[in-house]
Parts: structure tokens; sequence; C-alpha cells
């Protein structure tokens, strides 16, 4: 994992946009977001275990499993959204970028590689977009009873609760 601010410049999404500002894993925590390289499968299985994600799958982004919809797929995963649960995320192969929102509405981008995990707090801004190579392999985790329709950003998401108790917990109570 490697996690730094984006640099809002013209060109594909798919580009790196490192502008050369590293973001810290003391950011990351700030912003909520737990991070794990974990090689080990059984290691997976123990998260899983412990934060209670029962139900998982995977997906493979790439023009060779999509086909004509890969442009469409991946422009889709790249609008902004948030979620009413946590975002787990298991990288098993190739990479991707996940960009979340920070203080002033700055872009972090959190660049993850085979064995990454990165937990998105319910709340949080984000998008995702795979890398120039066009290929991403994902497992996707779950709680019990999963809220992870994605709420596009607009007036309806800014007032919901969660996004109200993400802040609270980012930046304490006013
Ligand atoms: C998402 O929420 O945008 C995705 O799940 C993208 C695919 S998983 C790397
Ligand atoms: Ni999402």
């Amino acid at each position: 994992m490697k996690a730094y601010w984006y640099d809002n410049l013209p060109g594909d999404q798919r580009e790196p946009h490192d502008s050369g500002r590293a973001a810290s894993g003391e950011w990351l925590t700030k912003l909520g977001i737990l991070h794990y390289n974990l090689p080990s499968r059984a290691d997976v299985d123990a998260l899983a275990r412990e934060r209670g994600y029962k139900n998982r799958d995977e997906i493979t982004i790439s023009p060779a499993s999509m086909g004509a919809a890969y442009e469409d797929k991946v422009r889709g995963f790249f609008a902004e959204h948030l979620h009413e649960d946590e975002e787990i995320r298991y990288i098993l192969d190739g990479a991707g970028f996940f960009d979340v929102r920070s203080h002033g509405d700055d872009w972090v981008r959190i660049r993850l590689e085979r064995f990454d995990v990165v937990v998105m707090p319910a709340g949080i801004y984000h998008r995702f977009t795979t890398d120039e190579k066009n290929y991403t392999k994902a497992m996707r985790l779950f709680k019990d009873d999963p809220k992870w329709t994605p709420l596009v950003r607009g007036t309806e998401t800014e007032e919901t609760e969660y996004r109200k108790e993400y802040l609270k917990m980012r930046d304490g109570a006013a």
C-alpha cells in the first residue's frame, strides 16, 4: 500500500495522479481507515471473524472478464459515493486505487496491490479505479446484513446519519 495526495490534474483516472506528497499511515488512521497486508488467507479469515464479516465474494475487473462493459464499469466505480456500512476489500491480484476524501474535500489516493486489505468506514466519500494495467482481482467482504448500496454524493448523502457520525468520529464534536 502507498498513499498520497491526489494531484487533481486532468488525465485518465487510471494514471497515478501522484502529487508527490505522501499521506502517512497516521493520516489514514485519522480518516478512520484500517489497512493491512495479509499474504496468508488464514489471517484474512481471522480478520473477518473478529470484525463480523460473514459474507464474501470475488470480483475481477478487467476487459477480459467484463468485455465491452469494462469502460462503463470503471467509470461507474469512480463516481464518488458513500455507504452506510464499512467497505472491505482484499486485493487478490493486480492493483487498484481507492480515493478517499479528507478534510476540505482533498482526495487521498490509496494504491493497493496484491494482499493489501483496506477497511473504509461507513460515511466516508470514496471512489475506485483500476490502474493503467486494467486488472484488479479482489475479495469483497460483507457483514451479515450488508448495507453496501452506493449512495452517490448529492443532497441526500450530506444529511445521512452515517455521514454525520463519520464526521463526528473524524473531527470530534463541534
Ligand atoms: C467499489 O466499491 O467501488 C468496488 O467494489 C470496486 C471493486 S473492488 C476493488
Ligand atoms: Ni464504495
